[in-house]
């Protein structure tokens, strides 16, 4: 029997989730890794949440809000209705009744000295999840942005709070206090037959990866086959702030300034159909469809991207 590809994917947020589904629906499935941003991670009302990981997850158990892309499709909001009705609580950030059943028993875990990476293995078991999902890190390495208007702030106060409306000057990536790469994400890249940049926002979701120590060296030095799938269609983001912040950089918002932001870590580059062709010496380019709109588009996606490295 041939043995089973082995794919490790760096990936945040809602975009990064849509290629993770369209990956773990290919036949034959490979063996998937998932090293997912814990940048966005934060506490609130006591709760550890860690936003990206819990899309992810919900995404694969297809248990997501289809709308939303994050939380529980169908959940009620009776412990948020109580919050703001009876206490007058300022609920900025929405958690639904499932959803906060996730965060508590992920901050008793905490409290128990439970590792993040265990006790996700152990929810996304649970979940019937069959690919690997490892947080970036155990240790908390939160992403700042600081904006003139509103100073320095959290990543949930900027994006969700806020709206993502404050005009990024700085976003600060933390390095975990000289934490070091986690065994696990080191044997995930290591043994990987293709490492995949997910086309979620480089800026807030794969940065704060790129910024564990070690794994942008260790990217680097790879053997295996680097792919990043452009987050950017059209001169824009599919949803939310890429765009936005890549102007507010200084930056030309084009796919070409993506490949360029992972220069060094990547030796191929998957560019949308609709974007201008761009060539890089050393780097491989294709064009795709990379629009995800439907089930059979991720899987497309997916299937082709492989195919498309497959053939190098
Ligand atoms: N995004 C919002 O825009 N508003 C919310 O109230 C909100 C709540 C929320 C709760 C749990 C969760 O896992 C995600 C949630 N998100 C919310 C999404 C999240 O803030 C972002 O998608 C990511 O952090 C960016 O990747």
């Amino acid at each position: 029997m041939a043995l089973r590809q082995k794919i490790a994917v760096l990936i945040g947020g809602v975009g990064g989730a849509k290629l993770a589904l369209g990956l773990a629906n290919l036949q034959p499935t490979p063996q998937l890794t998932f090293i997912v941003n814990t940048g966005d991670d934060f506490w609130h009302l006591g709760l550890k949440i860690c936003p990206d990981i819990d899309t992810l997850m919900y995404t694969l158990a297809g248990r997501v809000n289809p709308q939303l892309g994050w939380g529980v499709a169908d959940d009620s909001t009776h412990v948020l209705d109580s919050l703001i009705r009876r206490y007058a609580w300022d609920a900025w950030f929405k958690l639904g009744d499932q959803d906060l059943a996730l965060h508590l028993l992920r901050t008793a875990a905490m409290r128990d000295q439970v590792s993040l990476t265990d006790f996700t293995s152990r929810i996304a078991r649970r979940m019937g999840i069959e690919s690997t999902i490892l947080p970036m890190s155990d240790v908390e390495m939160p992403t700042l942005i600081r904006s003139r208007e509103s100073g320095e702030m959290s990543f949930q106060e900027y994006f969700v709070r806020q709206r993502w409306q404050p005009a990024i000057q700085q976003i600060q990536y933390d390095s975990g206090q000289g934490a070091s790469l986690p065994a696990r994400v080191d044997d995930a890249l290591t043994s990987a037959d293709m490492v995949m940049i997910a086309p979620s926002n480089p800026w807030l979701s794969i940065a704060p990866i790129l910024a564990v120590p070690g794994l942008r060296e260790l990217l680097a030095a790879l053997p295996a086959p680097k792919v990043a799938i452009t987050p950017v269609i059209g001169g824009d983001a599919v949803k939310g702030p890429t765009a936005k912040i890549m102007r507010e950089l200084g930056l030309a918002v084009s796919a070409r300034t993506v490949a360029c932001y992972y220069e060094g870590i990547i030796d191929g580059f998957v560019d949308d159909l609709r974007n201008p062709p761009f060539h890089f010496a050393g780097l491989r380019t294709t064009r795709l469809d990379t629009l995800m709109t439907d089930l059979p588009r991720k899987v497309a996606l997916a299937r082709n991207t492989l195919d498309w490295v497959r053939g190098w």
